[in-house]
């Protein structure tokens, strides 16, 4: 299932949405996505250059600096990638 879809750019991502993205790529079930995590979910939407993308999405979305995106940070990750790329969560 393609849930970063590039059809519905309209439409805002909800909390819940975010959470459940997060949910949905949280491998390792710590509540937060690494750039693995994160490289696997583009990968698995079909992204070309995942790594490099999850990179950037990571230092862009990553506020705290800690390396990880937390629930808090998802809405700015998912904002990026529809900035960057013109895809989104929902
Ligand atoms: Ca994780
Ligand atoms: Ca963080």
């Amino acid at each position: 299932m393609a849930i970063w879809n590039p059809k519905s750019v309209n439409l805002r991502p909800k909390k819940e949405q975010l959470k459940d993205l997060l949910e949905r790529y949280d491998k390792n079930g710590d509540g937060r996505l690494s750039w693995k995590e994160l490289r696997e979910a583009f990968r698995s939407s079909g992204l070309n250059f995942s790594g490099w993308r999850a990179w950037q999405a990571l230092r862009h979305a990553d506020e705290n600096g800690d390396g990880y995106i937390s629930e808090e940070e998802m809405g700015k990750l998912v904002k990026f990638a529809k900035n960057q790329w013109g895809f989104t969560a929902c």
